[in-house]
């Protein structure tokens, strides 16, 4: 039995440091592999190992017809597009595709599309793009979504997530379950953690530089990382997504979070060595959490201690400029991770990786560290021994909180106050650990039912496991992640499902279903996603809603035709050899769930219009001969016959 000997083996390794070895993931089962990374230290504590069953309790079951209590967003990791998810069946409601090319959708191919994909991006990327043909960047990695605020919990507005891949920053509107804003980072590299500001309200949307370049970074300096290579802390205006400053800072950026006053904001940091390998980067026993202080840097860009760089406002808040007080650095035991604030407003958790502690920060203790009148670790309130590589915590609103251990496989349940009760008293204690529960495997995030607002619910837990060998069929080598979904609402975590995910989830954002409202159709009134079509249509005299036209213009041809079940309202169309074509489509339907789709074969074109939309792509006709469009959403009875002709004639 599998469980059986995974459970023997942690049982009996010997407790040993946590190297950098222990890091290499473990997947359960029984392989020579195991033995690196089972350095188990975790025996401090004799609390039961929980089996999973879900005898009684919540259930994940939702019934056939009815719905889900909570959306969930997901990451869609290096897929590059954002999931919704339906809580608890674990269903998945749809896909957004966003730093992604989609094939279903034409997403990253139509006009409306790559305008908002490439909008955003700096002079130099544009510049890189068309050097390399590529009309958008192809691919992303889509990591860390979260909703906007308003005065401490979820407004239902936004989803803003990260593209560490490519640097950017995009906006996904709750109404539409669309993107309508990206925003690429200058001078940052590998755009990490992400947090909106959670009071009064997003307001500021924080993103992490996780890894070290020269500033700027354009071929003047390549050498000597320690003096040339720096990591940036940058603030957007989630309202225009516009970068508002940035601040240098030392060391690295890794995750962050905002806290529930308004005032400041934190990251941690894993490389303060400035290491450009593992070894170096990890060498320092203690590295930091940097406090960003709102107020100061608000003050220091106002009165012009600022560099502009690439056109975004530079502040500096290295160690070397601690007097402006824009930033304090808190020493945290190596490596730290995750980065979480707790929903009563009072702490921010610094989960240790390669420490088995996580380090609790006290926010109203910032004030006077920034006055200098307390030392940097004076903050520090509770530094609970957890287990094996502390990653992320979550929280269920009635004091206690959610360890995701990713040596370990386990999660852990501790109690804050306890924690800090222990720490104040020194005494080697570790009664503030609840429970362990074993996951399958190697957690990373984990999120809780509205855990990250003033409302957390304490309903559910999900585990988002980055290793599932066992857990289902074998599909061959490389294989879905596990999401599991945990029950808390009762003293005991219970787990109660195990959801399979393609490559690969990062984070999970859970809220509660009656905050968002998306509309069921588009809305011709505001027409957001083709505004460029629709001038373009004005100025050629056309009625999107109504016009089926041909507008010739030299070699560029706009074909605007509109849909309604079963048809195109241009059964064909003309062109000839060499021509730019744009066909601009306007759905017509007025009842929800009616999308139709225009698939141009062999000329890799499919778009989706959904009911009120207007769409539009362009292509040059490069084949000659006759070549059918037609719908690829099933929408009618006819659906089959909703086709049309292109003909390419010679010149
Ligand atoms: S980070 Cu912590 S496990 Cu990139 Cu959100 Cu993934
Ligand atoms: Cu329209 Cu299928």
């Amino acid at each position: 039995n599998n469980k059986i000997s995974r459970r023997h083996f942690l049982g009996t390794a010997a407790a040993s440091s946590v190297g950098l070895m222990g890091l290499a993931a473990c997947s359960g089962g029984t392989q020579g592999g195991q033995s690196a990374s089972a350095a188990h230290a975790g025996a401090s504590n004799s609390t039961a190992h929980t089996t999973e069953t879900a005898s009684s309790g919540l259930s994940s079951h939702v019934a056939p017809g009815e719905l889900d209590k909570y959306y969930g967003f997901l990451s869609g990791g290096q897929s590059g597009e954002m999931r919704v998810l339906g809580v608890p069946s674990m269903r998945e409601l749809m896909r957004i595709p966003v730093f992604n090319m989609d094939s279903a959708t034409g997403w990253g191919r139509t006009n409306e599309s790559r305008e908002i994909l490439n909008a955003g991006l700096t002079a130099d990327t544009r510049e890189f793009l068309r050097k390399s043909n590529m009309p958008v960047m192809p691919n992303g990695d889509l990591h860390h979504p979260h909703m906007s605020f308003t005065d401490g919990t979820y407004d239902g507005r936004y989803v803003y997530a990260n593209d560490k891949a490519n640097n950017r920053v995009c906006r996904v509107r709750c109404d539409m379950m669309k993107v309508d804003k990206i925003t690429e980072i200058p001078n940052a590299s590998g755009i990490h953690g992400l947090r909106p500001q959670r009071y009064p309200k997003t307001g500021y949307v924080f993103a992490n530089g996780e890894h070290i370049v020269p500033i700027p970074n354009n071929g003047t300096m390549l050498d000597d990382p320690a003096q040339n290579y720096w990591a940036v802390y940058t603030a957007l205006d989630g309202e225009t997504m516009q970068i508002a400053w940035q601040v240098m800072v030392d060391g690295n950026l890794d995750n962050g979070d905002a806290d529930y006053q308004g005032k400041y904001s934190f990251s941690t940091c894993y490389n303060s060595e400035k290491g450009v390998t593992v070894t170096e980067a990890s060498a320092n026993e203690q590295d930091w959490c940097v406090v960003f202080n709102l107020a100061e840097i608000e003050n220091g860009i106002k009165n012009g201690d600022f560099k502009e760089i690439n056109g975004v406002k530079v502040l500096d808040g290295r160690k070397t400029n601690a007097a402006k007080n824009y930033t304090r650095y808190i020493p945290v035991p190596n490596s730290p991770h995750g980065c979480n604030a707790s929903p009563d407003g009072k702490y921010i958790m610094l989960n240790g990786k390669l420490s088995p502690t996580v380090t609790v920060l006290d926010v109203s203790k910032l004030d006077d560290l920034f006055a200098g009148k307390i030392k940097e670790r004076d903050v520090v309130v509770a530094e609970p021994e957890l287990g094996l590589g502390p990653l992320h915590t979550a929280f269920d609103g009635r004091g206690n909180a959610y360890t995701t251990l990713f040596i370990d496989s386990q999660m852990v349940k501790w109690n804050i106050q306890k924690a800090i009760d222990a720490y104040a008293s020194k005494t080697k204690t570790s009664d503030y650990i609840i429970q362990k529960l074993d996951v399958h495997y190697q957690p990373g995030h984990n999120h809780t039912t509205m855990g990250e607002t003033k409302e957390a619910d304490g309903q559910w837990l999900v585990s988002l496991n980055k290793f599932s060998k066992d857990r289902f069929l074998n599909v061959g080598p490389l294989k879905p992640e596990c999401d599991q979904l945990i029950d808390i609402s009762g003293d005991e975590m219970k787990l109660v499902h195990d959801n399979p995910t393609f490559a690969e989830p990062h984070d999970l954002m859970l809220v509660s279903a009656n905050k968002i409202n998306p509309k069921k159709t588009w809305d011709r009134k505001d027409p957001w996603m083709w505004q460029t079509t629709l001038e373009q249509a004005t100025k050629d005299g056309i009625t999107l809603e109504k016009d089926s036209k041909i507008i010739r213009q030299g070699n560029k041809v706009r074909v605007y035709m509109t849909a309604v079940a079963p048809a195109f309202s241009m059964p064909f169309f003309e062109v000839y050899e060499g021509d730019e074509v744009t066909v601009i489509i306007t759905n017509n339907e007025t009842i929800e769930d009616l999308t139709h789709g225009f698939t141009l074969e062999g000329h890799g074109i499919a778009i989706e219009i959904s009911a009120q939309a207007t769409a539009s792509v362009t292509f040059t006709a490069n084949r000659l001969g006759v070549y059918w469009y037609y719908c690829q959403w099933f929408c009618h009875a006819l659906h089959m016959e909703m086709s049309g002709r292109m003909i390419v004639h010679k010149k």
